[in-house]
């Protein structure tokens, strides 16, 4: 599509904060929202242009913030609307938009709504979350399952009928099918909107609407055989869960979000991007809207969940390439607060060379917070496990803490996330002494210092940063090569996947003006010229090279 420069959410980049992880103001161990305004600083430098926080509504915390109490105001442990708008006008001051998560598909337990509804089978909110009689031989209502483990069906003594809760049973599932539930939910949208916020990370968005006749899921008849999938999801993926989530009807939903969105539009563009997962291509891309009337984007995990090659990444580059629907946006994202982080995924040294691919591809990045500094995975002892799918499903390494661990800002002890002798909620990773914020900035070659120039690279040059994406064949199979390109401006991305040089033979484009604009390596002099018809790559380099003088 033509890339409207008024859209931030195209060409800027999104990074996430995860909020309990990001900074500590006051000293109890948890980042709040005091502390993300007091790093505003460090997120405009390092040349982002949105943020997106993870959930800060009040919450029982059974799944930190995902099970919400309150759609619409602040846990106090978080701070209150005040410290809310504060960090706004701070995030608005210096150019910075914030979405905020919207958690449609579930509230908490502790809800007044599910409080109201369980209380008798005729209160007037019975039918706000979704209560089923058990099978008349005293079996489950049907067969679905809890993403957390067990099934997804809990009975409720009080009226002797069971509730549907796709996560945790702290966590019943909404039922968007009663009016009622969905203009309630749309207020909550509406009040935040008013408030200034840019738009939504929409929490598992196609979730929302289930079969309506609740009908069983069928046998996964790939159960226990090895796909070569990013990770084993335990017994829930014994089904295939086609009834009990995605319901087509969820599409009228969007359409109805998505309008809302745009009559707070005229001043400011808001913005949605939905948590889909859902990996066949064509599928995928209904989400964008048959007029693209429905989510701004749906969150492409592809790459998330791909092996570090570059066959692999080409690949999936090339598919959603074909897949995106005219008028469509792409986006990409490597790291989030539920997946292991990339430098633990690839390793440190590859991990700079996806960080390139991510801030060079065409569409929006979504960064997660610490992968600027190449963070890896904390390590947590037993004892200070949180997550409760970890907890729930021991030993399948579903766990998310890991890469939940504190911010690193500092080299002293607790790496400045909280002040020094208290115990943070999470324990900081291994190597915060030198993968810091402060550190990092005084090192000329560190991740953040790399992570900075791209950032820069890509808002600089609209080829870039909203220019056209063509693969570049007749490279070896550990690199992957492609062009970015405006009218007016061009250039070359060269990725090394593997930790052997490489050389690359571009003879077509042996008389192109060619100097590196970058290297991961970040030793490059940018008045040398390059010869594209023999250039190496060294062991994970990767270069972006700018064509023309
Ligand atoms: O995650 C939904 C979810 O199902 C993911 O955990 C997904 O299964 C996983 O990434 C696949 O690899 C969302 C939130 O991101 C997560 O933190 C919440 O726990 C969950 O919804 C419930 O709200
Ligand atoms: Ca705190």
């Amino acid at each position: 599509m033509t890339h409207d420069s008024r859209l931030w959410w195209q060409h800027g980049v999104v990074y996430q904060i995860y909020p309990r992880s990001f900074m500590d103001s006051n000293g109890d161990g948890i980042g709040d929202l005091a502390g993300i305004t007091s790093r505003m600083d460090y997120l405009a430098a390092l040349g982002i242009d949105a943020l997106w926080l993870s959930p800060i509504y009040p919450s029982p915390n059974a799944d930190f913030g995902y099970d919400v109490s309150n759609y619409t105001d602040v846990d106090p442990m978080y701070g209150d609307l005040t410290t809310f708008d504060e960090m706004l006008a701070a995030a608005h001051a210096r150019n910075l938009h914030v979405i905020i998560d919207f958690v449609p598909n579930h509230s908490s337990n502790q809800h007044p709504w599910f409080l109201e509804s369980r209380s008798s089978r005729t209160n007037s909110k019975r039918d706000w979350y979704i209560w089923r009689d058990a099978k008349p031989d005293g079996s489950l209502p049907n067969n679905w399952l809890s993403l957390f483990g067990g099934p997804a069906w809990k009975l409720d003594p009080l009226t002797g009928q069971y509730y549907l809760h796709t996560f945790l049973e702290e966590q019943p599932d909404l039922n968007w099918r009663n009016p009622e539930v969905k203009a309630a939910m749309l207020d909550a949208l509406r009040f935040w909107l008013t408030r200034g916020v840019d738009g939504f990370r929409i929490d598992v968005a196609h979730f929302i609407m289930k079969d309506p006749d609740m009908r069983d899921n069928p046998p996964n008849p790939n159960y226990k055989v090895d796909t070569g999938a990013y990770k084993s999801m335990g017994e829930y993926d014994a089904l295939l869960a086609v009834n009990s989530i995605g319901h087509p009807d969820v599409h009228d939903i969007f359409r109805e979000i998505r309008a809302l969105l745009d009559s707070f539009s005229a001043e400011s563009p808001r913005y949605s991007v939905g948590e889909i997962h859902v990996f066949d291509w064509a599928e995928w891309a209904k989400y964008y809207g048959s007029k693209n009337d429905e989510l701004h984007m749906p969150f492409n995990f592809a790459l998330i969940g791909a092996r570090w090659q570059a066959l692999v990444a080409r690949a999936i580059v090339e598919a959603l390439e074909k897949a995106m629907p005219e008028g469509a946006w792409p986006n990409y994202v490597l790291s989030n607060h539920d997946e292991h982080r990339i430098a633990s995924r690839i390793g440190s040294a590859a991990a700079r060379t996806a960080m390139m691919l991510l801030l060079t591809l065409r569409g929006t990045p979504t960064m997660y917070y610490g992968d600027e500094l190449g963070m890896i995975d904390g390590v947590i002892p037993p004892e200070r496990e949180q997550d409760p799918w970890g907890k729930r499903v021991p030993g399948l390494g579903l766990g998310r803490d890991p890469e939940r661990t504190p911010m690193q800002w500092a080299t002293n002890p607790n790496a400045g996330f909280s002040p020094e002798g208290i115990q943070t909620w999470l324990p900081v990773a291994d190597g915060y002494e030198t993968c810091n914020v402060a550190w990092e900035e005084s090192d000329p070659h560190s991740m953040l210092t790399l992570t900075r120039h791209l950032l820069a690279l890509r808002r600089a040059n609209p080829a870039l940063n909203s220019g056209s994406y063509a693969t570049i064949t007749g490279v070896p199979d550990d690199c992957y090569v492609y062009e970015r390109r405006t009218d007016s401006s061009q250039f070359l991305i060269a990725l090394n996947f593997s930790s052997k040089p490489q050389v690359i033979h571009l003879p077509d484009r042996q008389t192109d003006s060619a100097h590196v604009a970058l290297s991961t390596q970040l030793d490059h002099d940018p008045a040398a010229p390059l010869d594209l018809s023999e250039f190496v790559l060294r062991a994970n380099e990767g270069l972006i090279i700018r064509i023309g003088d």
